[in-house]
């Protein structure tokens, strides 16, 4: 059978890209998100254009229950997953502290942290009895970094990079591969969602310099898990050529 990856997020940006190119690649998809419409347009596209099998699988990975009931129904052929991206992930509001709304930083948290855990928890398990898999895990640049407003939203992603040092030693003795890949901006859904459909703000956001696009972070995401069996990329950071750090970037009106 070929190759199993497993992407949360699937239904835009990154993960969609992700699919894209694990399709082209040969390798069979379970693809999670919560918009059914969306998930199932992009896997019948791909399973007509590379002629692989995917599972579609609709779960919100901040409700630990039926997350947890959504995979384990997967049959078991389709649990020996050898590709886990732990994707999904959302920023929601830009505001100091003191004017942050708790509600978005619930649904920060409960998304970029706790749901990441929940996957990892459940697909990590069925990776053990195999001795080898690789965990990707989307991190960003504010992992790294912290700037002004994007208090809880970094705090989270630095909460990624923590829990993927911690995974790699955890999983070690497993023969299971954790890496940490840490985009900076990347023009997708993401502005978007963290303006809460506000189109004209988000776009401003990537006004007057190129960012990267979807396809460039699942290029790098290829690259990682197509090296040979005795190498692990731990970190990459990866960011628009116009983009120094998390704040200094080069527009050219
Ligand atoms: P998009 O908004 O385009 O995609 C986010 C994806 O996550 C969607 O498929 C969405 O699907 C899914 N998702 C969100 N919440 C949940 C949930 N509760 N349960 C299941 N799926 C969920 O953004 P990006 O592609 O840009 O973001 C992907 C990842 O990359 C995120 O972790 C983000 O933090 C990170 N990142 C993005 C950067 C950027 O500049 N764009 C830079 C650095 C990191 P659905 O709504 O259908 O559930
Ligand atoms: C997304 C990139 O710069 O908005 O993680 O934090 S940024």
């Amino acid at each position: 059978m070929s190759k199993i990856a497993l992407i949360t997020g699937a239904t835009s940006g990154i993960g969609e890209a992700c699919a894209h190119t694990f399709a082209q690649q040969g390798y069979n998809l379970v693809l999670l998100a919560r918009r059914e419409d969306r998930l199932a347009k992009i896997a019948h596209h791909l399973e007509d254009k590379y002629a692989i099998t995917i599972k579609q699988v609709f779960a919100d990975v901040r409700d630990k229950e039926s997350l947890t009931a959504a995979l384990e129904v997967l049959p078991a052929e389709w649990k020996k997953v050898d590709v886990l991206i732990n994707n999904a992930g959302l920023s929601q509001g830009l505001d100091p502290i003191d004017k942050g709304d708790t509600n978005d930083w619930d649904n920060m948290i409960d998304t970029n942290v706790k749901g990441l855990l929940y996957v990892t928890k459940i697909v990590s398990n069925w990776m053990i009895p195999n001795h080898s898999g690789h965990i990707i895990n989307i991190g960003s640049i504010a992992g790294k970094e912290v700037y002004p407003n994007g208090n809880v939203y970094c705090a989270s992603k630095h909460a990624v990079d923590a829990l993927s040092k911690g995974m790699r030693i955890d999983l070690l003795p497993h023969g299971i591969k954790v890496t940490e890949i840490n985009p900076g901006m990347v023009e997708t859904e993401f502005s978007v969602v963290r303006f809460k459909g506000d189109e004209d703000r988000a776009k401003k956001v990537y006004e007057n310099f190129e960012p990267l696009i979807a396809d460039d972070i699942a290029d790098a995401i290829w690259y990682v898990v197509s090296r040979p069996k005795h190498v692990n990329i731990n970190d990459m950071l990866i960011m628009p050529t116009a983009q120094a750090t998390a704040t200094i970037i080069n527009r050219t009106p």
